[in-house]
């Protein structure tokens, strides 16, 4: 690598010109906290690149015009947040994440849910991608087609922004995606770039033929092979691009410091919005080194990291929260306060319905043991399942430890949930099952895949346990609206020929307003649900233990029963049973603890030293009574 210009070479070149309205003195303090880390990591991606000191700038320049354009009611919001940073763990937070047009038509329509938002609970609403994309090729919006206009059948950007003023002064924190890894190929740099344009096709991984393609395919792994194999596809000119999901959507080459510096500008763009908690999509996938798998390299932690630095200098109130569902090595690698503080928690989120289907709780008690423990100031967003499938994420080695053969587990797993397993109470479908490599992900609702459709009883309980387990785990909990009335799969989206090639559309149901109808209504199966549902997140907001984020695994000595201990601010302790037979925990278990708590759920007390008595499918919060 050529010459690195230094720090303070870099330093005197930012601050040659400053833009006089963005550099007041709040900009400058957080310039002088903050550039130092972005200096650092972009002059490890980018050193020797002949536009690094420009690059360089011209980000500074646009946090700083960016910050200097923020509304006073943002500003304020900046202030409140720097002042009180781990604001996202508290007990009274709980997420929910819905489609724009499928649960509310507009976003004008999402605003008319907000009674029932305000009913259930929510401070963090997280819209999937509503940015303008194809018609066909969407990927469910994660093809965009331009950051900075609204899909204009769900609104413009007028109300995005109302409606994020909206929910904020109802306590509602907007999330929404930064689809940064790839646009969609209707994208005017993608545009230009098949144009012809130099300066677009330097914004993607275009190759003249198959060799270097073939030589990166040798350790890529293939993501969507239903659409295509491999991570390449061809252009009509007979070039090859680089497309890690969808073929319409080309990955962004970030070895070109042009693109950190656009997609810096379109994210804070996106913050200036309202925006408060920014989903980092596909994190993994933003650096490519040939010879190495293209996921999670150490540049694609950097990257971020220069884009977290720019944030908190020019939209201090954002947060990230990283999108990686992949080896539970690698997701707690992007958590971090300077890289992203929230993640989602897919090892938790999968190891439930591992238990539920073997009826054995040991990995995911495992999982609690030793993989709950994050930096300070960072905090998982427990979920039962998104809009995407599931992947059976566990560590190998760690199931080798419980005699458990990853592979053939997974195989077990995903016949359980689409079944083909006999005996399965679980209806879910297949999704991008590849015969060449026998990998397969699960989808399905939460209602399906827990077999509420077939028996209501046992289905009600397993939904609730999951929950249950969310809402009590360290973190930010997060409902798929739709769950908590006991949506099922939708198989209608096999009629839309755009959505049937793709199995997630099966659990991405509409509203179902007749299920809604029914939850007040105890006599139904949606307001058993719904009432149990509402009942543990009122517990929950009412708990201090269930703020911070402190967690214990709990050895029960009861392989079907999963525990673990919230040990702060009064303490919680939970024991979940995820077997269809009633458990016992003998008293010697609970040694150390009071004979005497309160179990929260039940409203019962409960003398330990007599043991523990779980139902089928039962769970106890216990507290000091
Ligand atoms: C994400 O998911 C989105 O959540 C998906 O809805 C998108 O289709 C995709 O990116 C492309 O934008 O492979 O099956 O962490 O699991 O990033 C879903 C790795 C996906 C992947 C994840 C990706």
């Amino acid at each position: 690598m050529s010459d690195v210009p230094s720090f303070s070479d870099a330093l005197a070149h930012v601050l040659a010109h400053p833009q006089a309205a963005g550099w007041d003195a709040a900009f400058r303090r957080r310039f002088d906290t903050y550039f130092p880390a972005l200096f650092a990591e972009f002059s490890a991606v980018y050193a020797g690149h002949p536009a690094f000191l420009r690059e360089l700038a011209e980000a500074v320049n646009c946090a700083a015009s960016s910050y200097a354009e923020r509304s006073a009611e943002l500003k304020a919001l900046d202030a409140a947040r720097e002042a009180e940073p781990n604001w996202f763990t508290d007990e009274r937070m709980l997420g929910g994440v819905c489609y724009v047009d499928r649960y509310a038509g507009t976003l004008k329509g999402v605003e008319d849910q907000l009674p029932y938002f305000e009913e259930l609970g929510l401070t963090y609403l997280h819209l999937m991608p509503l940015f303008r994309a194809p018609e066909e090729n969407s990927d469910g919006g994660y093809a965009v087609s331009s950051y900075r206009e609204v899909n204009p059948k769900l609104g413009t950007m007028a109300d995005l922004e109302h409606l994020a003023g909206t929910l904020r002064r109802r306590g509602i924190s907007l999330t929404v995606d930064f689809v940064f890894n790839h646009t969609s190929n209707e994208h005017e740099w993608a545009r230009r770039a098949l144009a012809g344009e130099k300066t677009y096709e330097d914004y993607y991984l275009v190759f003249p033929d198959r060799t270097l393609p073939d030589q990166y395919e040798r350790t890529t792994r293939e993501i969507f092979p239903d659409d295509h194999p491999g991570s390449f596809v061809q252009l009509p000119d007979g070039r090859w691009i680089w497309a890690t999901f969808y073929h319409f959507q080309w990955d962004l080459n970030y070895a070109n410091p042009a693109v950190f510096r656009a997609m810096a500008g379109e994210m804070l763009f996106l913050a200036n919005r309202g925006v408060e908690i920014l989903r980092m999509d596909a994190v993994a996938f933003i650096w490519k080194r040939l010879g190495t798998p293209c996921e999670s390299l150490p540049e694609a932690h950097r990257l971020l990291r220069a884009f977290n630095a720019l944030c908190r200098m020019g939209a201090p109130a954002m947060v990230f929260k990283s999108e990686a569902i992949v080896h539970p090595d690698e997701v707690v690698s992007y958590i971090d306060r300077a890289e992203c503080p929230i993640s989602y928690n897919p090892l938790v989120m999968a190891l439930g319905w591992e238990a539920l289907a073997t009826r054995d709780a040991r990995l995911l008690q495992q999982a609690f043991d030793r993989r709950q423990q994050l930096p300070p100031g960072c905090a998982f967003v427990n979920y039962v399942r998104s809009h995407d499938d599931i992947g059976w994420t566990f560590a190998d080695e760690e199931a080798a430890e419980l005699g458990i053969h990853g592979g053939d587990h997974r195989r077990f797993l995903n016949g359980f949930f689409v079944g083909r397993f006999p005996g399965s109470f679980a209806q879910g479908e297949p999704f991008q099952e590849n015969p060449r490599t026998g990998d397969c992900r699960i989808t399905g609702t939460t209602a399906s895949l827990a077999g509420l459709g077939r028996d209501p009883d046992a289905g009600i309980r397993r939904v609730l346990l999951l929950h249950s387990v969310a809402l009590a785990a360290a973190g930010i909990p997060l409902l798929y609206l739709g769950d908590e009335v006991g949506q099922l799969n939708d198989p209608t989206y096999l009629d839309r020929p755009a959505e049937a090639v793709d199995s997630r559309w099966v659990h991405r149901p509409f509203r179902p307003d007749a299920l809604y109808g029914q939850r007040h209504d105890e006599g139904t199966v949606a307001g058993r649900l719904y009432a149990g549902l509402r009942h543990l997140i009122a517990l929950r907001k009412a708990t201090p233990a269930f703020g911070g984020t402190a967690l214990r695994g709990f050895w029960t000595g009861n392989r079907h029963v999963l525990g673990f201990h919230r040990p702060e601010r009064g303490g919680v302790l939970v024991f979940a049973n995820l077997s269809d037979e009633t458990q016992v925990l003998s008293p010697e278990r609970f040694g150390a603890l009071p004979s005497s708590m309160r179990d929260l759920v039940g409203e019962e007390q409960v003398i330990l030293g007599d043991g523990l008595t779980l139902p089928p499918l039962g769970f106890v919060w216990l507290a000091p009574a």
